[in-house]
């Protein structure tokens, strides 16, 4: 229909989805034969059994605990590539014009993964997408807030090479968030922007949490976005200052469905975000598990706050000002 059609020529950008994130059933399947990977007697053992445990995740961490299984079939360089070019090509049916793509190598690297693998296959898939589909495409390596924070700043020194080469441009955190506060890893982002003054900063922050965890990410760790950030509402102070000072939220909306943030994407504090002039963009988090990729969590938030052309035309412009991108590309964008 109309509004669809709307929606899908707008120039939209992606801030805020976990590579891993996107691994279907069918591909998760594949993989686990392919590699001879056996998956745990309490994994779901089919496509079917999968999707029904996808309708039932309980909060973050009970989606994580099925989410750590499910990437433990990536196994080689074009293991990962294909899983990153399969998201840009559906992304760029959903009108996708520029992505900055989260992925963990903590995840791999504890399975004896290189994390040279990891890398390499995503950054090989960014490309193809840059030159076959004309999607502009930034890498953003997360630490795994529930491991040590020693091992954050390992990780951080073995990509030195690949930030410094411009392969990977942005250090985020995620995982388990509740136990775990920003604070553990001031340093780990301290060194991240010691060997890359360049880098782009953000972290998880505000999903499940209580705005501190918000203006600590922004205090202590200097994050310039914060994903997700919805807990943001509780704190007119916060509101104002994410306001002035240009922080984009990252916003996941069928994520907040699936994992109990909310009940209801129309449950979201839509208004109070556009009238506080809180900039925003809109994301899918990890498509794979939660219903929908990106044009579909644009349709949720269209089907229940109905907002005018210019406030969409707004929230676009804004996420393409958000984007680590340069004057140039944003030009093109806008
Ligand atoms: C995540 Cl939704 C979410 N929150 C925190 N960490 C994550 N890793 C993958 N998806
Ligand atoms: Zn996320």
């Amino acid at each position: 229909e109309q509004k669809r059609k709307f929606l899908h020529e707008l120039p939209k950008c992606e801030h805020h989805v976990h590579l891993e994130g996107t691994l279907s059933p069918d591909l998760l399947f594949t993989l686990a034969k392919r590699n001879n990977i056996e998956l745990p007697a309490h994994f779901p053992s089919s496509i079917e059994l999968c999707n029904d445990r996808y309708e039932k995740f309980t909060d973050l961490q009970d989606f994580l605990d099925h989410y750590y299984i499910g990437m433990s079939v990536l196994m080689t360089e074009s293991d990962f590539e294909d899983l990153a070019w399969d998201y840009f090509v559906k992304a760029k049916h959903d009108g996708l014009h520029h992505a900055e793509t989260f992925f963990d190598p903590q995840g791999h690297v504890e399975r004896g993964i290189p994390i040279e693998t990891v890398v390499n296959g995503f950054h090989r898939a960014s490309q193809r997408a840059q030159a076959e589909l004309g999607i502009s495409t930034k890498l953003i390596m997360c630490l795994l807030r529930h491991l040590p924070s020693q091992d954050g700043l390992k990780t951080i020194n073995d990509a030195k090479q690949f930030y410094q080469d411009g392969i990977i441009h942005g250090l985020g955190l995620d995982s388990s968030e509740k136990p775990f506060p920003p604070e553990l890893f001031e340093e780990c982002y301290a060194l991240a922007k010691k060997n890359c003054p360049e880098i782009g900063l953000t972290a998880h922050a505000g999903e499940e949490a209580d705005p501190s965890f918000i203006s600590n990410s922004l205090d202590l760790l200097k994050v310039t976005r914060i994903d997700h950030g919805v807990q943001s509402y509780r704190d007119d102070e916060l509101l104002k200052r994410l306001a002035k000072d240009k922080v984009m939220l990252s916003l996941c909306p069928l994520s907040n469905v699936k994992l109990q943030v909310v009940s209801d994407v129309g449950e979201l504090p839509l208004r109070k975000w556009l009238d506080y002039g809180v900039p925003f963009s809109i994301n899918s988090d990890d498509p794979a598990y939660f219903g929908g990729y990106l044009l579909d969590n644009y349709l949720a938030v269209e089907s229940r706050f109905n907002l005018k052309p210019e406030e969409w035309v707004q929230i676009t412009k804004n996420s393409v000002d958000g984007s680590w991108i340069d004057a140039a590309r944003k030009k093109q964008l806008h």
